[in-house]
C-alpha cells in the first residue's frame, strides 16, 4: 500500500469517528451526501460549471460528478451511489477504480432519478446533506441539512488529516507553478488575459478548475481587492502586478498572491517590507493563540511601514490607535483553507457553532479561533492605495498626518500583497508556499 491510500484510509477513519459523533448529536442514524446536481441557465439549455457539494467532496476526491451520493452512519463501510450514465452526449466517468475506491461500497446509478432504490428505505433517522432540498423531500426526508449535526462537522473540519495536508501540498505546487509562469508573462510587458493565460498552462488548470477566479491586476487594477476582469490590452507601461491565484487538487484549494515591481524601486522596497510582515505573521502563527491576534499584529506591521517610509508622520502605535491603518489595509489577515478556499467554521466559538464574529473595527476577518495543530491558514497582509478610501482619510481629522505627495507617489501602483499557505503543526509551522521556492 503507498504512503497515499494508507493516508487515505486514516483519513476515512477520522471522518467514520466525526460521523459518529455528529449523528449522536442530532440523534440520527445516518447522513446522505449528495454531491449536487447540474444547474441549467435561466431560458436556456446550457449548464453552469458544476460545483460539488463540499460534504461530499470531503470523503473523496470525486468533484465532477452529479448525481452522486454517500450513505454514511460512521459504522459501516461508506457506500458510494455513483452517477455512470448511457450518454453519447457527456463523457461518462469510468467506474471508479482509483485508490479511494476500496474504501467505499460502491453501486452505479444510471438515472438520477433512479437513486431511491439505494437509498435507506426508512428515511426517519437519515439526514440529507445537500443543497437540493425539494429533492431531499420528494424522497421523503425530513431532516435537511441538521444544525447539530453541521455545526460539529464544520468545526472539525479545521483540523486536517495527513492525507488533506499532502492534498494541500500537491495544490501548492501546481499554484506556484503558475504563479512563476505569471511572473515571467508580466516582466515580458504581457497584458492580462495573456497573463493569466499563462497561468492556466503553467498549472494545467483552466478558469473552471482553479477555485476561485484568478485576480490578475496590473498598475491601478491592484487597488482593486477582487479584480476579476482581464484586460485585453497591455497597458502603455507596467508598473506593477498583483496575482492572487490558486489551483485545486482532489477538491483541495491552494491562494496564493504576490506583487511585482517592474523597476526597481520605491515601490519595490514597499512590497519587500510587506513581504517580511507576511513571513513574521507566519512564524508568529502556533498552538493556542488566538488568530484574531495574527490580524491585530499585522496593523502594528503595516503601520510600521507607514511610520519608516513617511507616509504617516506619526510612531507606529499611534497609526494604529488613530486607525489609519484600516485605510491601507482594510481586508482581514487571513482564513481558514481546504476544501473551500474560504473554508468553514472560522467564526465560531466552539463545535456547536456558538458565534464569535469578527471584532467590530475589522468586519471582514474571516476567522476568530484559536489556532491549534493541523489547522491551515492564508496569511496575507496587504498595502493598498485605493481612491475611494483614501479619500475617506483625506477627509478626516487624521488626514494632517499623512504625507499626501508620498500618497500620490504610490497611487499609479495599485497595491500590495502578500499571501502564503501555511500548516500549523505541534511543534513548527510549515509554509507550504515558500518551500516550494516562491520568493
Ligand atoms: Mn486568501
Amino acid at each position: 500500500m503507498t504512503q497515499h491510500s494508507a493516508n487515505f484510509q486514516e483519513h476515512i477513519q477520522v471522518l467514520q469517528a466525526r460521523t459518529r459523533e455528529a449523528l449522536q448529536r442530532d440523534g440520527l442514524e445516518g447522513l446522505v451526501i449528495h454531491s449536487g446536481q447540474s444547474k441549467r441557465l435561466f431560458l436556456d439549455d446550457n449548464h453552469y460549471p458544476f460545483k460539488v457539494n463540499p460534504q461530499f467532496k470531503a470523503w473523496l476526491p470525486v468533484v465532477d460528478n452529479p448525481n452522486c451520493w454517500l450513505v454514511v452512519n460512521g459504522e459501516d463501510k461508506p457506500k458510494l451511489i455513483f452517477y455512470r450514465p448511457v450518454d453519447f452526449w457527456h463523457k461518462v466517468p469510468p467506474e471508479p477504480s482509483e485508490f479511494w475506491a476500496d474504501s467505499f461500497d460502491i453501486v452505479l446509478l444510471k438515472q438520477p432519478d433512479a437513486v431511491e432504490k439505494y437509498l435507506p428505505y426508512d428515511k426517519q433517522k437519515f439526514a440529507y446533506i445537500g443543497e437540493y432540498i425539494e429533492v431531499a423531500k420528494a424522497l421523503g426526508f425530513e431532516n435537511i441539512n441538521p444544525d447539530r449535526a453541521l455545526h460539529y462537522l464544520h468545526y472539525e473540519r479545521a483540523c486536517k488529516t495527513d492525507y488533506e495536508l499532502d492534498c494541500m501540498r500537491e495544490a501548492n505546487k501546481l499554484a506556484v507553478a503558475g504563479h512563476k509562469a505569471a511572473q515571467a508573462a508580466f516582466l515580458e510587458g504581457k497584458n492580462e488575459f495573456d497573463i493569466n493565460l499563462a497561468y492556466s498552462a503553467a498549472t494545467r488548470q483552466s478558469d473552471n478548475d482553479v477555485p476561485y477566479t484568478s485576480i490578475i491586476a496590473l498598475n491601478e487594477h491592484a487597488s482593486i481587492l477582487h479584480y476579476m476582469q482581464c484586460d485585453t490590452q497591455a497597458p502603455a507601461e507596467s508598473r506593477s502586478f498583483l496575482i492572487d491565484a490558486g489551483a485545486s487538487y482532489h477538491g483541495y484549494a491552494a491562494d496564493i498572491t504576490r506583487t511585482y515591481s517592474k523597476q526597481n524601486n520605491r515601490f519595490a522596497e514597499l512590497i519587500a517590507a510587506v513581504d517580511k510582515v507576511t513571513v513574521t505573521l507566519g512564524e508568529a502563527l502556533k498552538p493556542s493563540i488566538a488568530y484574531t491576534d495574527i490580524h491585530l499584529l499585522a496593523h502594528d506591521g503595516i503601520a510600521q511601514i507607514l511610520s519608516d517610509t513617511g507616509l504617516v508622520n506619526l510612531k507606529p502605535e499611534e497609526i494604529v490607535e488613530q486607525g489609519i491603518t484600516r485605510t491601507f489595509f482594510p481586508h482581514g489577515i487571513g482564513h481558514f483553507l481546504g476544501l473551500q478556499v474560504h473554508d468553514v467554521g472560522g467564526l465560531v466559538n466552539d463545535d456547536r457553532g456558538t458565534p464569535k464574529p469578527a471584532p467590530e473595527d475589522h468586519p471582514f476577518l474571516r476567522c476568530t479561533r484559536l489556532v491549534e495543530a493541523r489547522h491551515v491558514y492564508t496569511i496575507e497582509p496587504g498595502l493598498y492605495f485605493i481612491d475611494s478610501l483614501l479619500a475617506d482619510l483625506k477627509s478626516s481629522s487624521a488626514s494632517k498626518y499623512v504625507n499626501w505627495a508620498a500618497v500620490d507617489h504610490y497611487r499609479p501602483f495599485g497595491g500590495i500583497r502578500i499571501e502564503d499557505n501555511i500548516i500549523v503543526h505541534r511543534d513548527r509551522n510549515e509554509n507550504m508556499t515558500r518551500d516550494l521556492g516562491l520568493k
